[in-house]
């Protein structure tokens, strides 16, 4: 087992993780999730031991190699570390992270830097998608510094501009636009992130609480879990009683000028904004007709922009869908502006295996 591993600390969108090549870390997935879960410092709730923030947001890692796709660049496999319980997941993919994934693959030489600005293509391990990521790269060298500005993120930084194709998954993967769970009607997309639209009102809160609220209210946390393994059979997920999928997200009117309102499950913790995926399913599925998000979300059909306002401001996602021959709907386009930012590079030194005590 190796003592101290390369790795890079970045932020990717609002998110943060410790990004690796894959030649830097155990090709055997076990062994490679034991290392990780000593690295991040996990199970801990203060991950104290290790990089992890003591959140999901911040106890992500990315895992990046060069691609044997013809249509990609480099591969990025996901990995969510459970802050709480041993457990490193591979279910689910993560679009914030994927923001710095573009920039680290520069940095450690997998692609070659244009002089102006560099595009990278990704498969995204998780899911089979892809991803190009396009960013400043100033006389041959990634510059972190811009003026982009995301919700969530103090100050301002270079704009990381991602483009996913059309994915293979099916849009609506139960089939309907409406399936009823627990007397509630729900809408389950899946435009990169599996994710349950729900408004909010029908769990008897407004949708406009603060996440910790959301949290710290045991009925709704209830009702949610119910929702979320029934939803997840539904989807073709199985149990999901583990799993980090599918994602919840209540629906209420926009208050700020955007098209709407979410709180987010992630799925047990209340996201602090949204993810990205997870976004672009929200708006997706609120140009579905008839979905749930019908007479909750403004929608204005002439434009791609979908404004999702969350508990720390908006996420712009560029939207647009299409309708296979034999009617169902399918994504067209999807866009979005992130940032990112390297905050160090070096060796990690994991937590050395438990000795047996006694
Ligand atoms: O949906 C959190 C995040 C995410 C995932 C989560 C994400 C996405 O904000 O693409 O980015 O939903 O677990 O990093």
């Amino acid at each position: 087992m190796p003592e101290e591993v390369p790795c890079m600390l970045m932020r990717g969108g609002t998110s943060k993780g410790a990004y690796f090549l894959a030649d830097d870390l155990p090709a055997e997935p076990a062994l490679r999730d034991d290392l990780l879960l000593r690295i991040m410092g996990s199970p801990d709730e203060r991950q104290i031991d290790g990089l992890g923030g003591a959140h999901p947001l911040t106890s992500k890692v990315a895992v990046i190699s060069p691609s044997a796709d013809p249509e990609a660049d480099v591969d990025y496999l996901f990995l969510q570390v459970v802050v709480d319980r041993p457990e490193v997941s591979d279910r689910q993919n993560c679009g914030n992270i994927l923001a710095g994934v573009g920039p680290f693959a520069v940095e450690r030489g997998l692609v070659p830097a244009g002089e102006r600005r560099t595009s990278v293509r990704i498969r995204m391990v998780n899911s089979g998608d892809r991803a190009t990521a396009t960013f400043p790269t100033p006389g041959g060298r990634v510059d972190y510094t811009g003026d982009a500005q995301i919700s969530g993120v103090p100050g301002t930084a270079a704009p990381v501009v991602i483009e996913f194709p059309p994915g293979a998954g099916e849009l609506l993967p139960t089939g309907n636009a409406v399936d009823v769970i627990d007397g509630v009607e729900v809408t389950c997309v899946d435009n990169g992130m599996p994710t349950v639209l729900i408004p909010a009102t029908s769990l008897k809160v407004t949708g406009y609480e603060p996440p910790r609220d959301l949290e710290e209210d045991v009925a709704l946390a209830d009702r949610l879990r119910t929702i979320r393994l029934a939803a997840g059979r539904l989807m073709g997920l199985g149990d999901v009683s583990d799993a980090t999928v599918p994602k919840l997200t209540l629906l209420a009117p926009p208050r700020a000028g955007g098209a709407v309102t979410t709180r987010t499950f992630i799925p047990v913790r209340c996201h602090t904004s949204i993810g990205v995926l997870g976004a672009a399913s929200v708006a997706a599925g609120l140009r579905i007709d008839g979905s749930v998000g019908t007479g909750i979300a403004a929608i204005d059909p002439r434009s791609d922009r979908v404004r999702i306002e969350h508990p720390t401001g908006f996420l712009d996602i560029e939207s647009s869908l299409t309708t296979t021959p034999d009617g169902r709907p399918s994504a067209r386009r999807t866009a979005v502006v992130r940032t990112a930012r390297k905050i160090f590079d070096g060796a990690v030194f994991p937590r050395a295996a438990d000795r047996p005590t006694g």
